[in-house]
């Protein structure tokens, strides 16, 4: 739970056995998860011995594919926030608080792998990766003016129910470069969202995505014509604006909660010095001693 808010986390799987089970425990014991959905992507036998007295709600979609995964665990989910990660030991659990913050402002916020500091040794994000990934999100902020961007690929995001139910028929593709068409969709319809650095570390056994140059150069390329498909108007869609006023439903309408620093430090009982009164001096405030 979060600010009044449910939190659920869902991990597509397909071949991590043998770290599935830290990873939910990782997650739940945040305090902040709600709910762990597993979702069963015909996983390797034993993983669902694995999931058994963890807590998580395990589910199967058969359709092979990482975005039909996903998309199978968001038409499950309930929750008010959803996180989507993996579980393969990558992310770190601990992580999710700094998602959860931005969450306040922004309905949407993207993990992001690129940041030189949160890549741990070992970590499958070498150059190629690491540059590939950097400079095909650059390429998406110019094409589309949107806030900074440095990865399109990050699994661990976290994403408003209602923004998610606003994109989720537009979400087609239920293999690898899913991702990429999350992020392109937030973009189109205008959702505000930030990225934010988050822990990238090895992985437990072998990364079948990105794991070999061929297949991650292959992603790449796909990731790139994508964002061209959508910047030449060539995904045609009628997509209502998230800002647009007159296209949100009421529930949309809803003042959003304050957000404010102070009311965050007092949920968290963190001791709150008396709000002092401020002067406004031109560009800058001041305060007066
Ligand atoms: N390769 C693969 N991954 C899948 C599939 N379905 C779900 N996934 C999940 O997609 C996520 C990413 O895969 P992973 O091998 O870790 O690739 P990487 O993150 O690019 O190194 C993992 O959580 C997998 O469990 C599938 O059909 N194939
Ligand atoms: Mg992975």
């Amino acid at each position: 739970m979060w600010r009044g808010k449910t939190v659920a986390v869902i991990f597509p799987t397909y071949n991590e056995k043998d770290s599935i089970r830290a990873a939910t425990f990782g997650y739940l014991a945040t305090g902040l998860a709600d709910e762990v959905i597993v979702v069963n992507n015909n996983a390797a036998p034993g993983t669902s011995e694995q999931v058994a007295g963890t807590g998580a709600r395990e589910i199967f979609e058969t359709k092979q594919g990482y975005g039909n995964a996903l998309l199978c665990g968001i038409d499950n989910c309930r929750a008010d926030l959803i996180v989507l990660s993996e579980p393969d030991g990558t992310f770190n659990p601990s992580d999710l608080i700094k998602l959860l913050a931005y969450s306040d402002d922004v309905p949407v916020v993207f993990g992001t792998r690129t940041s030189r500091e949160f890549i741990w040794a070992g970590a499958n994000m070498g150059k190629f990766l690491r540059w590939g990934n950097w400079a095909v999100a650059k390429m998406t902020e110019l094409l589309f003016n949107t806030t900074i961007l440095t990865d399109m690929g990050c699994t661990l995001r976290i994403f408003d129910a209602r923004a998610l139910l606003r994109i989720r028929p537009h979400l087609t593709i239920g293999g690898s470069h899913f991702g990429p068409q999350l992020l392109m969709e937030v973009v189109a319809h205008g959702i505000p969202f930030v990225e934010i650095p988050v822990n990238y570390r090895s992985r437990v056994g072998e990364s079948s995505v990105t794991g070999s140059f061929w297949k991650a150069f292959k992603l790449g390329i796909q990731m790139i014509l994508l964002v061209w498909q959508y910047r030449l108007g060539m995904v045609k869609r009628d997509r209502r604006q998230w800002m647009t006023e007159e296209s949100r439903t009421p529930q949309e309408r809803e003042p959003p909660t304050d957000a404010s620093l102070v009311n965050l430090a007092r949920q968290l009982a963190v001791p709150v010095r008396q709000e002092e009164p401020v002067q406004a001096t031109g560009q800058f405030t001041r305060r007066i001693d």
